[in-house]
């Protein structure tokens, strides 16, 4: 049977207290959307709480199909790590899901497989859903390896135990994040098709329904093209998904 979409927002670090207001909006909106779809809105994690609050407070019929997720997560459940907010914190604050491996914290914190692999056990751990990011750099793709880069992603970062319940596997193409380029339908055919190859590979049946994420400038201009790819199970949904307007388009072309 078909995969159930996900329509996910990651907003990185942007968001005040006065961004509930884009909160509201996303689910006064996700009302009118169909039910087949999900929608996730990662915040950053100084809003999560009051986030589920307002979420609690509108659906208390449980029909919409809108949680709120985190960024990122530290691999411990407590202890001395100064600054860092573990899975279980996480979890507490209302957090139903948790982005590991982007590529930003890949970069900008050094996160090799075996870290994002750690971090997506500790999301397990907590009982969330970790949402776990691949993809190559520009080099990477001109010197033709990309799918050999995304193959070594996957064996290093997805923990052995997974399935569609508790992963989703996201393909963000490092040098698409923020630049309003993004791959051909016919290049992201063949990274989600070997992706769906490799899970099936590797985690049988389960693998068969994982949910496949393609991120990397996704906006309401392009989503329905990229929705409609095969394997193509979702978004995730960076500078865009910070305008209800926009994210809930994105969702309504899916
Ligand atoms: C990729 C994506 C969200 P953007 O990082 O994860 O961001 O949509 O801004 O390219």
């Amino acid at each position: 049977h078909a995969v159930r979409p996900l329509i996910a927002g990651n907003w990185k670090m942007n968001g005040l207290k006065a961004s509930s207001s884009e909160f509201e909006a996303i689910l006064a909106g996700a009302a009118q959307l169909s039910s087949g779809i999900d929608l996730l809105v990662c915040p950053p994690a100084t809003l999560i709480s009051a986030f589920a609050d307002t979420l609690a407070a509108a659906n208390a019929d449980g029909k919409l199909k809108v949680a709120i997720g985190a960024q990122d997560c530290h691999v411990n459940a407590s202890g001395a790590h100064t600054g860092d907010i573990s899975a279980e914190m996480l979890a507490d604050a209302g957090a139903r899901a948790i982005i590991v491996g982007h590529s930003e914290r890949r970069a900008d914190h050094a996160e090799t497989d075996a870290i994002v692999r750690s971090k997506a056990q500790a999301v397990w751990r907590a009982g969330l859903v970790a949402i776990v990011c691949v993809g190559e750099t520009q080099g990477e793709r001109n010197a033709g390896h990309t799918l050999d880069v995304v193959a070594g992603q996957l064996a290093g970062s997805l923990p052995d135990g997974a399935t569609a319940a508790n992963l989703v596997v996201a393909y963000e193409p490092v040098w698409a994040i923020g630049t309003g380029m993004t791959p051909t339908a016919e290049d992201v055919e063949e990274v989600h098709g070997f992706i769906r190859q490799t899970l099936t590979q590797r985690f049988d049946a389960e693998g068969a329904q994982m949910r496949l994420l393609y991120g990397g400038s996704v906006k309401p201009s392009n989503a329905r093209e990229l929705m409609a790819v095969p394997h193509v199970n979702g978004a995730l949904v960076g500078g865009a998904s910070l305008k209800a307007s926009d994210f809930l388009a994105i969702a309504a072309g899916c």
